[in-house]
């Protein structure tokens, strides 16, 4: 059996013409099923069904033995025990980080003030900042980033971007990026040593169903 960890939402979308191009075709849909495993017309690969940021801890102990994870959520998980041989260049974004408008951002970097940001991006946020030599009290968030600055919680936040809608309804502005964002094929490394005759034709075929990204 081959197990492919998947979230519900834009990457499920995003997957199902890749999924389609190895010969997967999943027998139900996520977001109407509240089954957690699914079926596919292959009896030796079903779909589990996880958490976003849990895509890449499912795949590392080998509970799925691939998986499709954003590069957000690989950066703060680590990648440990993950064969990354692709990236999918399917729901992709930025990180950046955002204040409110009116906040003047580059004017407290130049005086060397010390910024509070809110963020579920820990690692990327602390490396970047570090990286610029802004000192920075990092608050962790786990959604609605876009509030903190809205009530006095942080300074600025470090938050993904796609069309920029949120942050012009909440009257935030970006700043700065921080990481051009898509997801990338995760895979476990023993089982694609112990089950390379089927998990290498998969890997093949969303490598030429979405273009050859190698990473
Ligand atoms: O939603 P849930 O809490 O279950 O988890 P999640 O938000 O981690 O999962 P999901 O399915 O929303 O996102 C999965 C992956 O999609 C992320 O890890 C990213 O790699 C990728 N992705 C691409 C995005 C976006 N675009 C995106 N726009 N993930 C989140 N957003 C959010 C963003 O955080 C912000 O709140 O959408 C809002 C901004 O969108 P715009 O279009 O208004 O700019
Ligand atoms: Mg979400």
């Amino acid at each position: 059996m081959i197990t492919i960890a998947l979230s519900k939402g834009r990457i499920f979308e995003e997957t199902v013409p890749l999924l389609a191009a190895a010969g997967i075709q999943p027998l139900e849909d996520p977001d109407s099923s509240r089954k957690l495993i699914l079926a596919t017309n292959r009896d030796d690969v079903r779909l589990v069904i996880v958490r976003a940021t849990d895509v890449p801890t499912y795949v590392q102990y080998g509970a799925a033995d691939i998986g499709i994870a954003g590069y957000d959520v690989l950066l703060e998980h680590g990648g440990a025990g993950l064969y990354q041989p692709l990236d999918l260049d399917i729901a992709r974004c930025k990180l950046m980080v955002a204040v409110a408008e009116g906040f003047d951002y580059f004017g407290a970097v130049r005086q060397g003030a010390r910024l509070r940001v809110a963020t579920k991006y820990v690692e990327s946020a602390r490396q970047h900042f570090a990286g610029k030599g802004v000192h920075v009290d990092l608050i962790k968030l786990y959604g609605s980033m876009e509030l903190a600055p809205l009530v006095g919680l942080a300074d600025a936040i470090v938050d993904l971007v796609s069309t920029g809608g949120t942050l012009k309804a909440n009257k935030l502005v970006a700043v700065e990026h921080v990481q051009d964002v898509s997801s990338r094929l995760v895979v476990n490394q023993a089982a694609l040593k112990l089950k390379r005759n089927r998990i290498q034709p998969i890997i093949d075929a969303f490598s030429r169903a979405s273009a050859h990204h190698h990473v």
